[in-house]
């Protein structure tokens, strides 16, 4: 079972670096890495198991932070009462095909399972986003994410590729709004 000991912390070099394509068929190995990340993501957010394992509670895991530099990551969106039903994938090798020019941000910013120390500001995300990407049965998909999914895949295929939430944070003007960005409410 994975655990917070297992997530690599910031300054830790494989954070910054390029995630490795993921060949097919599967491993072994990597079925069951992908299936311990969708379980270990779930388990963040029950508050028992959370608070039995110390697991800070998450929405995604990306491979890199487990220090495996690979392009694979877990999304578990719970389902909300008003529209959204769950989300919960295992995406591998995904690519942004194309993307809205609108941009979108939590109001409240965002943080990371690999960043212990807190940086407040917005996190302008694409509003809109298609992606195509492959599953673990190296089915391709290609599929169109909005609001808050949209952020959270943003937020997952930037660790594919080394970068950090806080390096979208405008440093002059943490929570500037232009007419371009909308907040995401919730
Ligand atoms: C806020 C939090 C996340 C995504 C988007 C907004 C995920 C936090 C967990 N992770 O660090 C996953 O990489
Ligand atoms: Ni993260």
């Amino acid at each position: 079972m994975l655990t917070m000991d297992d997530v690599i912390r910031d300054y830790h070099p494989t954070l910054r670096k390029h995630a490795k394509k993921v060949e097919f068929p599967l491993t072994d190995d990597l079925r069951k890495l992908a299936s311990d990340m969708m379980d270990f993501i779930k388990n963040s957010q029950d508050p028992e198991l959370a608070e039995k394992y110390d697991l800070r509670p998450g929405v995604g895991i990306a491979a890199p932070q487990l220090d495996i530099p690979i392009q694979l990551f877990a999304v578990h969106i719970p389902a909300d009462e008003e529209d959204e039903e769950a989300l919960s994938k295992v995406m591998i090798n995904p690519r942004i095909m194309r993307h809205s020019v609108k941009q979108t941000a939590l109001p409240d910013g965002e943080g990371c399972l690999s960043i212990d120390d807190v940086y407040e500001g917005l996190v302008p995300r694409h509003k809109r986003i298609t992606v195509e990407y492959y599953d673990i049965n190296g089915d391709k998909h290609t599929e169109k994410f909005k609001g808050y999914p949209s952020i959270v895949v943003q937020h997952e295929m930037d660790h594919l590729n080394g970068i950090l939430f806080y390096d979208h944070i405008n440093e002059e003007n943490p929570y500037g709004v232009d007419n371009n960005l909308e907040l995401l409410e919730n």
